[in-house]
């Protein structure tokens, strides 16, 4: 089994690449939640949502989140009502937002509305959550603490970033059976996501990160940052406020400790001994996701560095 630590788009877009070169059903993605929040009444699960959607070929691809055709009408009759706008929910979107809602209060745990939803729009790879607890990741700025949404999309990332908070981390428990499948899985796979904000509070459940030290199995990412810039996202202001060097060097080092392998964008082959010397393997290849082929070709020479095979790029 295939264990992938994903964030939203980046990740769907990877494991899009990994269905391609191993049957789907081996692989389990555990998805952050840190980014979820509560809108309109309703629960909102933007990283799992688009895992979902892109998995099922649902997903507005342009965009990278929300869903394909989708209309505003809702949305617009909500701001009509005074209702906030900032955050664009499509009526097809919110319909996932209203169902996940109704199921929760039914008392069904967010894993197994998780499960659901992807059984209902027929996708074959297994989608859990990082925890079943509410795990809002703060962004600490200099116009005081916001929830990363907020930061994100509300204000546009133009606050500047002084610290990351995952509130509650500390009470919050890894969901079920996540600590067996990091035990027996045959290769962790860190999506090329946000380290911060996206891979960061998935390790910060208790017992997660120390799972992964000692499972068996190897663990690879492939950086999310090409060329010193982010390939989409904010990982550039997050990722220097928490000091790390924002290039794959630093998403190296946002690892330490636990990464066996790396896969680096061929514009960042001259950082390969410096990544060498932490003790982390290196392969070099196309990691910029544009169709299917670049996909599978990623997500191949990741499971070949994962298997101690040197990169065919
Ligand atoms: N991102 C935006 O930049 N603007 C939006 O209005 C927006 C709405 C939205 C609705 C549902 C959903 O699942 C995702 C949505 N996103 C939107 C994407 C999201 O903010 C981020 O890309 C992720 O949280 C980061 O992975």
């Amino acid at each position: 089994m295939i264990l992938v630590l994903a964030g939203g788009v980046g990740a769907a877009r990877f494991i899009e690449g990994l269905v391609q070169v191993v049957p789907p059903e081996t692989i389990t993605a555990v998805v952050n939640t840190g980014d979820d929040m509560l809108l309109h009444g309703l629960r909102i699960s933007p990283d799992l949502d688009i895992v979902t959607c892109t998995l099922a070929d649902l997903i507005d691809r342009e965009q990278g989140w929300g869903i394909i055709g989708d209309t505003d009408e809702c949305m617009s009759w909500l701001t009509k009502l005074g209702g906030p706008g900032w955050f664009k929910l499509g009526d097809r979107d919110l319909a996932l937002h209203i169902r996940r809602t109704a199921m929760l209060g039914e008392g069904h745990t967010l894993s197994e509305v998780a499960d659901s939803f992807r059984r209902s729009l027929g996708v074959a790879v297994r989608i859990m959550p990082m925890s079943d607890d509410p795990v809002p990741t703060h962004i600490i700025t200099d116009a005081g603490e916001m929830h990363f949404e907020e930061y994100f999309v509300k204000n546009r990332a133009q606050n500047e970033v002084r610290g990351v908070r995952y509130v509650g981390v500390e009470e919050a428990r890894p969901a079920p059976g996540l600590l067996e499948l990091i035990a027996t899985a045959d290769a962790i796979l860190i999506a090329p996501s946000n380290p911060v904000v996206s891979v960061g509070p998935i390790l910060a459940i208790p017992g997660v990160r120390a799972a992964i030290m000692a499972s068996p199995a190897p663990v690879v990412t492939v950086s999310p940052i090409v060329g010193g810039a982010a390939i989409k996202g904010p990982a550039a202001p997050l990722m220097r406020a928490v000091g790390l060097e924002v290039s794959a060097v630093g998403a190296a080092q946002a690892y330490a400790g636990m990464l066996d392998g790396i896969v680096i964008d061929e514009v960042d082959a001259g950082l390969a001994a410096q990544i060498e010397a932490l003790g982390v393997r290196v392969a070099v290849t196309d990691t910029i996701m544009r169709g299917p082929a670049e996909k599978a070709n990623l997500a191949r020479v990741a499971l070949q560095l994962a298997h101690g095979q040197p990169a065919a790029a």
